[in-house]
């Protein structure tokens, strides 16, 4: 198996805890630099992480990670969890929009619609996704766990959001930094 991504990546990082010591091939590329071709050979949305096992290639991390829990004969996810995976999803993609945005040179912090509304996507998610982990919906090491924790970290390391609203998820996220993992991933370290 081959993961084609980046370190920097949240999306690229829950596959790769995900994938644990599972054998598997990581490529790591600069996708808006000298990556970008063999990332245009790759996967026709632009985007990563995609994942390559023999003949078949998987893109967007939803369905790498459905795929890897198919084939290892784990239960699917319940729609519960399909839900607070669409929920961080939304705040990753927003968030991911609006650190493209600072590097094309806007000013995110604007008053204009299309930032206005990244930026309220990603406290509401955000909050509701806080109440959640109050309420103990996220004990458990899953794949859901997983993707959040590595929407929290990104969104710390690269300093887009405050958490001052919602800094249980910060505690969420340090109860779990120290995993073998999790600690191996940690995109500052790259
Ligand atoms: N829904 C996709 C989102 C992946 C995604 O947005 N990845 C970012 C990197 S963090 C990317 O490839 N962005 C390229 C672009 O937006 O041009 C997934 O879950 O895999």
């Amino acid at each position: 198996m081959k993961l084609i991504g980046s370190t920097t990546s949240p999306y690229v990082r829950r596959i790769r805890i995900l994938l644990d010591e599972e054998p598997h091939d990581f490529v790591n590329l600069n996708i808006y630099g000298e990556g970008r071709d063999e990332l245009r050979r790759s996967n026709p949305a632009l985007k990563i992480p995609m994942l390559v096992d023999g003949d078949q290639e998987i893109y967007d991390s939803r369905i790498i990670a459905r795929y890897l829990s198919a084939k290892q004969c784990r239960d699917p996810l319940t729609w519960n969890q399909e839900n607070q995976l669409t929920l961080i999803d939304a705040a990753n993609d927003s968030a991911v929009t609006l650190l493209l945005s600072e590097r094309s040179g806007l000013d995110t912090h604007a008053d204009v619609m299309f930032f206005n509304l990244q930026r309220e996507r990603i406290m509401t998610t955000l909050r509701t996704l806080a109440a959640m982990v109050k309420d103990g919906q996220f004990e458990r090491w899953n794949y859901p766990a997983i993707c959040l924790y590595c929407l929290v970290d990104w969104l710390d390391f690269r300093d887009l959001v405050s958490f001052d609203d919602v800094e249980i998820l910060l505690s969420f996220r340090d109860r779990h930094m120290d995993q073998h993992w999790v600690a191996k991933t940690d995109p500052r370290n790259s």
